[in-house]
């Protein structure tokens, strides 16, 4: 009756199963959470995406990569471009039932019993929880939606890296969307307005007028149980208690960890340096 939540997977699917054997997982008394960005990179991210969507018991949170699979998958033109390590998906008899299942994921998961926020890349400095959770639906429910379509093939437009970095309530339309995007997805840094800085995917910035968004000063969900992945380079360590980071780098060959919520007890297995495809061209 355990609930673990796991990292960052990328397509390291044999290292899911190494990890999943070593935490004795039981797929119908035990319940999985993930970080999401399960593909990409990684050797299997077919594999990882088919078996994580037929898992009995699972929550996970949309990661960027996951949402630049949806945008592949929706496009016909993208999708005649598959020189990268979505190619395997991209091809695949079950593209469209697994890209469906993908979603009608969320992009925050709360759970008041267990006191734990579940998020790919953070949760927005600026929001209180309730705001998180109703920005979050607003783009859940568009990709839910009967125009999810135009929505992924509009979406890489919104989410470059020179715009929508602010988050103002005042946004409307899919830059709202897009932006709202990258707080939940692509966030590492932000300064002290809670503006973001994409650019740096290092644990320190080279300017001090950054903070990992975990530590900007006066951050408005600071008694919250954080759990979050994106962020390889942190190693696991956020040195803010309730903060977990989750995303141990297994795509760059180090490890991939789950967190036992009942308890906090981290469990990790090694990755081999060679788990992380030469196909990899993306962020
Ligand atoms: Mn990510």
């Amino acid at each position: 009756m355990a609930h673990y939540a796991i990292g960052d997977i990328h397509g390291c699917y044999d290292q899911l199963i190494q990890l999943l054997d070593k935490i004795q997982f039981s797929p119908h008394t035990d319940t999985l959470w993930l970080t999401g960005d399960l593909v990409s990179r990684g050797p299997k991210s077919l594999e990882t995406l088919r078996f994580v969507s037929q898992l009995p018991q699972v929550v996970m949170t949309l990661g960027n990569h996951d949402l630049r699979l949806l945008t592949y998958a929706f496009n016909p033109k993208k999708r005649a471009f598959p020189n990268h390590t979505l190619e395997e998906i991209l091809k695949a008899p079950d593209l469209f039932s697994l890209c469906h299942w993908l979603r009608k994921q969320p992009l925050l998961h709360y759970d008041a019993t267990l006191n734990f926020v579940l998020v790919h890349a953070g949760l927005a400095p600026q929001w209180r929880l309730d705001e998180a959770i109703s920005y979050a639906e607003e783009v859940e429910s568009t990709l839910q939606g009967e125009n999810y379509i135009e929505f992924l093939r509009s979406l890489p437009k919104y989410l470059s890296t020179q715009t929508h970095l602010c988050w103002q309530p005042q946004l409307n339309g899919y830059e709202r969307l897009g932006c709202i995007i990258n707080y939940f997805t692509r966030m590492r840094f932000c300064d002290k307005h809670a503006c973001l800085d994409l650019t740096v995917k290092d644990c320190k910035h080279p300017s001090k007028s950054y903070y990992p968004w975990f530590q900007v000063p006066n951050r408005k969900n600071q008694a919250l149980n954080i759990l979050f992945g994106h962020w390889a380079a942190l190693q696991g360590k956020t040195g803010v208690a309730n903060v977990h980071a989750l995303d141990t780098g297994c795509d760059y060959g180090y490890c991939l960890t789950a967190l036992r919520l009942e308890d906090r007890k981290r469990i990790s297995i090694k990755c081999p340096p060679s788990t992380r495809s030469a196909l990899h061209n993306f962020e």
